[in-house]
This record gives structure tokens, C-alpha cells and sequence, in this order.
């Protein structure tokens, strides 16, 4: 009996760790409210090969354990050299004129790829009924026109960057891209707003097994959105 007992406060203990866990997990895509120093780089919510034929096992592991750990690393030696105090990650982002290029380089490589990673999942998801889907048509009239334009973006971005769906300052889904590893939160940024969905379109991203085609990529990756998730963005980007 005992030992049911303490069983059940065991698994209920463990649950609401878990619980906890992935809430902070869920929000920290986009907030990072207070989120002491050193920053963390998420581990990947699902296996390097999890989002094949889409993107490829070793184009994911050498993308994550190598490209994005660097961006996180050298933020954090820039935060040790040069800042010294803890600031949340969002406060760094709408901040960034007044810190180096160092930390807006590997600063945005290390927020942008922590929503990359989340607005992802294996194959099989399409656009749900809801909040977001009525969004996304309220603002781009149909999922085919908001895919249209979203391609678009990545595609006429020149060179290295990311294209995005974001929430502008009136609470409005907005289509835009950055160069290099800047987003739509910092202050130097031509598009303003919070990010909700971005896609990388570094060649890192993608050339191992798409080469040049980089319209095939974009093409291939609305298949592995992770809809639900881009969801829950869209709902604490409007709070
Ligand atoms: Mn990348």
C-alpha cells in the first residue's frame, strides 16, 4: 500500500515536473522572459531523421549540434566578455543597436533557430481548423496565398536569412525576411513585430541534399510545419 502510495506521488510529482517543463519549453520559443545566463540550446523535440524525406538526418544533426551550438556558445562568450549581467533573450533582440555585432550575429542565430527547430514536427501535419487558420485567411485571404507569399519571401531573399510570419505591432500576421541571423523582434530590423514562424534558408539548411534548389526546400518544408505549435505562438505573440 505504502508503496502504491508513494508511487502514485512519484508519477504525480514527475507529471507536474514535466508539465512545468514543457510549459517553459512552450513559451521560451518567443519570450524568454528572464531566462538567466548561460543561454540553453534546446535539445531537438524529435530525432535528426524524424523529418525525412523533407530535410535530411545529417543535414539536421550537423545543423543543430554544430551550427546552431556555435551561435548559442558565441553568444554566450559575448555575454561573459561584454555584458556580464542577465537580460532576457526577447529584451536582447528589441535592444540590439546598443550591443556588438557579435551578439546580434550569434544573439539572433541562437533565438532564431530555437523557433525553427519548435515550428517543426514529422510529416503528416496540415493547417487545422482555428485561430490561426482564420488568421492566416483573415490576413492573406487563403492558405494557398499565404504560402505563396511566404515562398516568395524566401526565395527573393538574397544571400543567407531567414523568412517569417509575424505579428506586427497592431496584432496583424505580417510576411517579411532578414538577412543573416536578424528577426523581425530587434530594433534595427525594417520589419517589426514578433515572430510566430520562421524559416531558415541558409544554405546550411538545405544543401546537402537540395543543392541549389532552394524552391524545392521551401516547397518540401510546409509539409513538416508544426501548425499547432505555430498556433500557440500566434496566441502569446497577441496577449
Ligand atoms: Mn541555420
Amino acid at each position: 500500500m505504502a508503496s502504491t502510495n508513494s508511487r502514485r506521488k512519484f508519477i504525480a510529482t514527475g507529471m507536474k515536473g514535466t508539465m512545468a517543463l514543457s510549459l517553459v519549453n512552450g513559451l521560451s520559443a518567443f519570450s524568454y522572459q528572464n531566462q538567466p545566463l548561460p543561454f540553453l540550446q534546446s535539445p531537438l523535440p524529435y530525432a535528426y531523421g524524424a523529418l525525412e524525406p523533407m530535410i535530411d538526418s545529417m543535414t539536421m544533426e550537423i545543423h543543430h549540434t554544430k551550427h546552431a551550438a556555435a551561435y548559442t556558445k558565441n553568444l554566450n562568450d559575448a555575454m561573459a566578455a561584454e555584458v556580464k549581467e542577465n537580460k532576457s533573450l526577447e529584451n536582447l533582440m528589441r535592444n540590439i543597436s546598443t550591443f556588438s555585432a557579435k551578439i546580434r550575429n550569434n544573439g539572433g542565430g541562437h533565438y532564431n533557430h530555437e523557433l525553427f527547430w519548435k515550428c517543426m514536427q514529422p510529416a503528416g501535419s496540415s493547417l487545422h481548423d482555428g485561430m490561426l487558420k482564420e488568421a492566416i485567411i483573415g490576413s492573406f485571404s487563403s492558405y494557398e496565398n499565404f504560402k505563396n507569399k511566404l515562398s516568395e519571401a524566401a526565395m527573393t531573399r538574397f544571400g543567407s536569412g531567414w523568412a517569417w510570419l509575424y505579428v506586427d505591432e497592431k496584432k496583424s500576421l505580417q510576411i517579411g525576411s532578414t538577412p543573416n541571423q536578424d528577426n523581425p523582434l530587434m530594433d534595427i530590423s525594417p520589419i517589426k513585430g514578433t515572430p510566430v514562424l520562421g524559416l531558415d534558408v541558409w544554405e546550411h539548411a538545405y544543401y546537402l541534399k537540395y543543392q541549389n534548389r532552394r524552391a524545392e526546400y521551401v516547397s518540401n518544408w510546409f509539409n513538416i510545419v508544426n501548425w499547432k505549435q505555430v498556433e500557440n505562438n500566434l496566441l502569446l505573440a497577441r496577449r
